[in-house]
């Protein structure tokens, strides 16, 4: 495999998508090695079909607000690879969303969806429609006028969308009702669905519990108890809510939350009532985290900043792709953090993940940190197909299982001579391994 040739022409063939790129490059690099160890790889051209997505649905999604003005937004469906089970991964609704960051998304979703042992291949879709500031009318609105078009490529056993950054509970509700209108059949073909209509326990938690119950696997690997550390978390949505909440309950000290207009910084520690206000915060609508100083006196308002520059045991990104740069990582070692783990999607810049990994910080990258919260949607399909319920209890216990798992892959694959554990390399390699043994034996197709 000639890295190099592989990017210049996926440059060449799809100009101007640096995040894709970025998340292939990074897989690639790991792969490289033990991809030359087989040359049945390269006979099938493993790497080429897969940096192609199966497939990419753009749609217009024209609805009308409460002015009376019809709006204009695009809508993708990103269907990247199938080898291993139905297209499965989230919808983004955010100003940022392009075909790059769909792309990255669906790549990532595939190697993170192998890791989780589960059934289900890799897809990403959303929007860049901006859900700050809208009334409940014109979302509602806008998720039908966007399903008018998406429902006719998705369903159980082909497609199962979620939710991501932008669509929550709320907004699964109403595509979910509208698919439903469109497609009359009752099947489950959406996750994160409200528990009076197929959700399961635990989903809206499952992102941030299983992040945190891998840091805590990372942390135990190496003989260090989680009781009593700093957490650093990026985000105020539901992503860091969860991370809060499980946190907290394992005897960490949560210090820090952010969202695009600054970060909080809480020394007393961000629990109970508090995490409870962050919901609040969030479903305001406004996108900020300031309010947070006003409500409590012991927290400090930082406008502009980013929580990394505080000294912090454990820092946690769960907010947005790229959101730690290289500049954060070093104020991060300066500082003698002991753990850094991306809940979000490539939290980090390339660069600092190369440096976290140099300097042999305890890192691991969200494809392996956050398959919590897709393995979760994947029970929630079982629950669905089995016509069923499980306990809280129940789907909490094959969470905790599902990321000792992912843990194990990843030292199977990452552990270095001198006891180092590259987290990036064993989880793209032991993702990497699962979906090309399946297309491997699935022909070409
Ligand atoms: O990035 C992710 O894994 C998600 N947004 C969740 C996807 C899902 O299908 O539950």
């Amino acid at each position: 495999m000639k890295i190099d040739n592989i990017l210049s022409s996926l440059e060449a063939k799809h100009p101007g998508e640096p995040e894709f790129l970025q998340a292939v490059k990074e897989v690639l690099m790991s792969i490289e090695e033990i991809y030359n160890r087989h040359p049945e790889f390269e006979k099938a051209r493993i790497i080429e079909r897969l940096v192609e997505p199966d497939r990419i649905f753009t749609f217009k999604v024209p609805w009308v607000d409460d002015k009376g003005d019809v709006q204009v937004n695009l809508g993708y469906r990103v269907q990247f690879n199938n080898a291993i089970g139905p297209y499965k991964g989230g919808l983004r609704f955010h100003a940022s969303v392009n075909l790059s960051t769909l792309k990255f998304l669906g790549f990532e979703q595939t190697f993170k969806n192998a890791l989780t042992t589960l059934p289900m291949g890799g897809a990403k879709g959303g929007s860049d429609f901006n859900v700050k500031g809208k009334s409940n009318a014109e979302i509602m609105r806008f998720c039908q006028a966007f399903m008018l078009e998406l429902w006719r490529n998705i369903g159980p056993d082909t497609d199962v969308p979620a939710g991501d950054i932008g669509v929550g509970g709320r907004e699964i509700g109403y595509l979910y009702g509208m698919y439903k209108k469109l497609a009359r059949e009752n099947t489950g073909t959406f996750t994160g669905k409200g528990l009076d209509y197929g959700g399961s326990l635990i989903r809206p938690e499952a992102t941030g519990f299983g992040g945190l119950y891998f840091v805590n696997e990372m942390l135990k690997a190496k003989g260090i108890d989680i009781k009593g550390k700093t957490v650093a978390i990026s985000g105020f949505g539901n992503v860091a809510w969860g991370a809060a909440l499980k946190a907290t309950e394992l005897g960490a000290k949560v210090v820090t939350i952010s969202g695009p207009d600054g970060y909080i910084y809480d020394p007393d520690g961000i629990s109970g009532e508090k995490i409870d206000y962050m919901l609040e915060l969030r479903n305001s609508g406004e996108d900020i985290v300031a309010p947070y100083a006003e409500e409590f006196k012991s927290a400090t308002f930082f406008a502009g900043k980013r929580p990394w520059e505080q000294k912090v045991d454990i820092a946690l990104p769960c907010a947005i792709q790229n959101e730690l740069n290289e500049h954060d990582a070093q104020q991060l070692i300066n500082n003698n953090v002991t753990c850094v783990a991306e809940i979000s999607n490539m939290g980090c810049t390339a660069e600092a993940v190369d440096l976290f990994v140099e300097k042999k910080v305890l890192f691991a990258p969200g494809k392996a940190v956050n398959a919590g919260g897709v393995a979760t949607s994947g029970l929630e399909m079982t629950q669905n197909a089995m016509h069923i319920q499980w306990t809280a209890e129940e789907v909490d216990a094959k969470l905790q299982q599902i990321m000792k798992n992912i843990h194990a892959q990843s030292i199977k694959y990452g552990a270095e001579k001198d006891g180092y554990i590259n987290y990036v390399k064993g989880a793209n390699i032991a993702g990497f391994m699962k979906v090309a043994s399946a297309m491997m034996a699935q022909g070409i197709v």
